[in-house]
């Protein structure tokens, strides 16, 4: 039986590395808004706020989340070392970082010096026995979709909206095809990225 309601209680815990994270992260915020799943949001620093790692994992325990959401640009410690303290399933986002919090400092790149090859590595190569799966980079939305889909498995309600966000985006796709093949591909590239 099913007791639980996720549009009350939050079920899932997004959390980042930093706030220059917020803005790609705020992608999964979004489907979870669209499919009425609370989550509750929160900034941990695997590097520069270490001791919240173990108190966070006890804490998304306590509240019984079934999915957490990590991204992290960079070195990109969070993902891995939440999944360390904890048996909840970890989604990693791997971020190109952007790092303008701090746009006067000589040594702030605007991007990763590796272009966030460097946060997707750092987030699948976890040793064996330590899994956490990875999104593509900056693909925030896809760890908000693959959540949903974990969480559709409890929820047939969620299953439902599945459904019918795969046949939204379906009929999306065949209209967008209706007017290329109206247009022309000359016309219709010229009109949508003009
Ligand atoms: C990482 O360093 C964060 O996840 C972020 O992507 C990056 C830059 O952080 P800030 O220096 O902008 O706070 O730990």
């Amino acid at each position: 039986m099913i007791s639980v309601d996720y549009s009350k209680k939050p079920l899932v815990g997004i959390i980042m590395g930093s706030s220059s994270d917020s803005r790609i992260m705020k992608a999964a915020a979004e489907i979870f808004d669209e499919f009425k799943i609370k989550h509750e949001d929160q900034i941990i620093s695997a590097h520069r706020t270490p001791s919240r790692l173990s108190e966070y994992a006890e804490h998304a325990e306590k509240m019984g989340f079934k999915i957490i959401i990590a991204g992290a640009g960079g070195a990109a410690h969070l993902p891995g070392m939440i999944a360390s303290h904890t048996t909840i399933p970890v989604i990693g986002v791997p971020i190109l970082v952007y790092n303008d919090k701090h746009p006067k400092k000589a040594d702030a790149a605007k991007f990763s010096a590796f272009g966030g090859l460097d946060s997707l590595l750092s987030i699948t190569e976890m040793p064996s026995g330590s899994p956490v799966v990875s999104v593509g980079v900056n693909k925030a939305g896809n760890a908000g979709i693959y959540a949903t889909k974990i969480l559709a498995n409890e929820f047939p309600t969620l299953k439902k909206q599945l459904k019918k966000h795969k046949s939204d985006q379906h009929n999306s796709v065949m209209k967008e095809s209706e007017k290329l093949k109206k247009e022309g591909l000359t016309k219709f590239t010229k009109k949508k990225f003009k």
